[in-house]
């Protein structure tokens, strides 16, 4: 029980890396704040990790909401508070790759990339951080990056760049929220396989190398970011804030 009663909030919690950190959030004793995308297959699938969360004897509550709209962050603070009366962790987790080439970029995938992984997580933070700080009692927040945040993609240069983004956020506002007792981290998980990349893994000669570039010979899944994430959140890294936490299996350091 490393979360017992705390609030978790988890953004893009209802797929994925951020439902699997959710489940062992709530395993670990929290309630949680599903944040989606507010469209119908969100909402749907939010539903359903709600029941699997209460069969567990805990909550959880589903916020459906463009994670690219700046206000997003003040809904879930809001809707967090009201439901669980505080906000000890936030997870910024929502996010979006829209494989494509550079020279032909069109702006609109761009914009719409940067705005959902970047822009709207930076304003969700603040309203995490205000909240924190309000209540003293410091609190975790913990941004899902990535090990693009360190290295590049041929086919993620819009992408990459917000990741880098985020990673430098939980740098610098570890530094601005230290005095409160909020700590803020970054998990940079490597290759997952999800729905972000079933379509850029579905050709099976790119499949077979991205798991052989690893060192445990094997693509992640979404419940290998769980015990990370659970760990920045909860007391057990208490002194651990501004690092980030590289989740890949080895494929960051395999060059030869
Ligand atoms: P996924 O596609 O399964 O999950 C993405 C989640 O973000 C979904 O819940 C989705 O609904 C939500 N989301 C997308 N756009 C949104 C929007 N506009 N508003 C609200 N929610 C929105 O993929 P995933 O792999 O679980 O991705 C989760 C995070 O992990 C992303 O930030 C991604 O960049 C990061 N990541 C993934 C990998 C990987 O290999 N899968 C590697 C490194 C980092
Ligand atoms: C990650 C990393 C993975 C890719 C996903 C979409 O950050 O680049 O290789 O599959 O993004």
């Amino acid at each position: 029980m490393l979360l017992k009663d705390k609030t978790v909030i988890i953004t893009g919690a209802s797929r994925g890396i951020g439902r699997a950190a959710a489940f062992e959030c709530a395993k670990q004793g929290a309630n949680i704040v599903i944040g989606h995308s507010g469209r119908p297959s969100g909402g749907q699938a939010a539903q359903s990790l709600i029941a699997e969360i209460k069969d567990i004897g805990r909550h959880a509550i589903d916020v459906g909401s463009d994670a690219a709209n700046l206000d997003t962050g003040e809904l879930l603070v809001r809707e967090a508070v009201k439901a669980f009366g505080q906000v000890d962790v936030f997870v910024n987790n929502a996010g979006i790759c829209p494989f494509h080439s550079f020279l032909d970029m069109p702006r609109e995938t761009y914009l719409e990339t940067v705005n959902t992984n970047l822009n709207g997580a930076y304003f969700a933070v603040q309203a995490a951080a205000n909240q924190m700080k309000k209540q003293r009692q410091g609190g975790s927040i913990i941004a899902v990056s990535s090990i693009s945040a360190l290295v590049g993609g041929e086919f993620q240069t819009h992408y990459t760049p917000t990741k880098a983004g985020l990673l430098s956020l939980m740098q610098s506002c570890a530094v601005a929220l230290g005095k409160y007792n909020i700590r803020c981290n970054a998990v940079l998980p490597g290759t997952i396989a999800t729905d972000i990349n079933k379509e850029d893994l579905a050709d099976p000669e790119k499949l077979a190398y991205m798991s052989s570039r690893t060192c445990l010979g094997r693509l992640g899944e979404p419940e290998d970011l769980a015990g990370p994430i659970v760990f920045l959140a909860s007391d057990m890294s208490r002194y651990v804030t501004g690092a980030s936490l590289l989740v890949d299996g080895g494929l960051f350091v395999n060059l030869q």
